[in-house]
């Protein structure tokens, strides 16, 4: 009798994966393990054994393992990866921005659109406006549509309420989608994504009112892990995201930030100094910042889709790495400045665009993702110890997911050693 969580993958082309417990910077972002002809043995959810088929057989055999409780796949000519960790997200929404990417195409600026108040704020509308039921709707389409591209952890960031009843139900429909859907959704709380119209003006007071009347409740009922804050030039200037971020980590809510998106403002020297768990963006950091970063040990998570999406220049991850930063890479999937879940878009433009190399790719989308949600001891690898969260590609090779310029090559997704995508069985659907 079959065991939930209990699987063998065996015969697979390679295993590839990167190694340790928490994020890899610098230069030994390249260094993958590739296993050919790989095994890997998950057992009640966790992985045992990672190795060559004959001896991840051999040892199970020899421990007296029952393999009539496993379910066996064999993944001769496939590539087998760690779950993908998409560590940036603002994923429950209410409406869409179809009509501003128009505008955007004829030249009209995201942050414009912004001051106007649209941007953000015409997603805080609908957002404030749709109920929890018609949250967790989309939220669940998105994320089954995240899992089919290999994601089996998301970041979620609320920030499209700005009050206090919003915040909440957006970061509640987080924790029942993260019960519900088998993709684990980390949450985090970004109540100071903009300043909402009660407030306009006044960003100083609209802190004072997250750290008083939001933070206490969203740390006190343990609704997010994290506090983020867009940092930037008309929205949260540094010293007020210093203040907000620290007071949102004395009640215990990790430091994250939006960090030089739109303009140099030393996003990425506040995220050393406080030490921040991860600092994203980064198309303006200065050289200074990225040295500090790198010093303070906080990921760089890079997100070249909304770079592409704005028409902007790209974070330079080439020199980030070079300059000993962990990068993790992620999709920002948002309806305004990216309306992409994409990961192999993703991927292919930190190859051709940032010069990222197929490996260090791999690592930013698995082991240093799982970083930048705090989570690298129990997944972002395949070894021994972690969550069975991996990917089976239909391809034999890890390079193929920058190579196979915006597709898929993700044949089956496992979570907890569960199979919970297959692309062969159910034309894209989930199981
Ligand atoms: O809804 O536009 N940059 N926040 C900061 C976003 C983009 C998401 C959005
Ligand atoms: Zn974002």
């Amino acid at each position: 009798m079959k065991k939930d969580g209990n699987i063998i993958i065996i015969n697979a082309a390679e295993i590839a994966t990167p190694r340790g417990r928490s994020a890899r910077a610098g230069a030994s972002m390249a260094a993958l393990e590739v296993i050919p002809d790989g095994a890997v043995a998950v057992e009640g959810g966790t992985i045992t054994r990672v190795g060559p088929t004959a001896q991840v057989m051999a040892e199970l055999r020899a421990a007296g393992a029952d393999l009539s409780t496993y379910e066996t796949i064999d993944a001769a000519g496939r590539a087998v990866l760690p779950g993908f960790v998409d560590s940036h997200t603002h994923l429950v929404f209410g409406g869409y921005r179809a009509e501003e990417y128009a505008w955007r195409l004829k030249g009209v600026s995201y942050m414009d659109i912004l001051q106007r108040g649209g941007g953000i704020l015409s997603t805080v509308r609908a957002t404030r406006a749709a109920s929890a039921e018609e949250l967790f709707a989309l939220g669940r389409r998105r994320l089954d549509s995240m899992l089919a591209f290999g994601v089996t952890t998301v970041e979620g960031k609320s920030g499209y309420g700005l009050d206090r009843e919003t915040e909440i139900r957006q970061l509640e429909v987080m924790a029942a989608l993260d019960r519900a859907h088998p993709v684990d959704v980390v949450p985090t709380f970004m109540g100071a994504h903009a300043v909402p119209p009660e407030y306009k003006g006044r960003a100083d007071e609209f802190v004072d009112f997250l750290l008083a009347e939001v933070v206490p409740e969203v740390a006190g009922r343990k609704l997010a892990e994290f506090c983020d804050v867009f940092c930037e030039q008309g929205v949260f200037s540094v010293a007020q995201s210093r203040r907000l971020l620290a007071g949102a980590a004395a009640a215990g809510l990790r430091p994250k930030l939006h960090a030089d998106e739109i303009v140099p403002l030393g996003g990425a020297e506040l995220a050393a100094e406080i030490g921040a768990v991860s600092a994203d963006h980064l198309l303006h950091a200065s050289d200074e910042g990225l040295r500090r970063m790198a010093a303070a040990g906080v990921v760089a998570t890079l997100l070249p889709t909304t770079a592409f999406s704005l028409r902007e220049p790209y974070a330079r991850g080439r020199a980030m790495i070079d300059a000993g930063c962990a990068v993790a890479l992620a999709t920002d999937f948002n309806p305004g400045s990216c309306f992409s879940e994409s990961i192999p878009l993703a991927a292919a433009l930190a190859a051709l665009c940032m010069q990222l190399s197929p490996e260090e790719i791999v690592t930013a989308l698995t082991l240093n993702g799982a970083a930048a949600v705090g989570r690298a001891e129990r997944i972002g690898s395949l070894e021994p110890g972690k969550l069975g969260d991996l990917v089976i590609l239909e391809h034999p090779s890890y390079r193929f997911i920058p190579y196979h310029l915006g597709v898929s090559t993700v044949e089956k997704v496992i979570k907890r050693g569960g199979v919970v995508f297959d692309n062969l069985n159910h034309g894209g659907t989930r199981c």
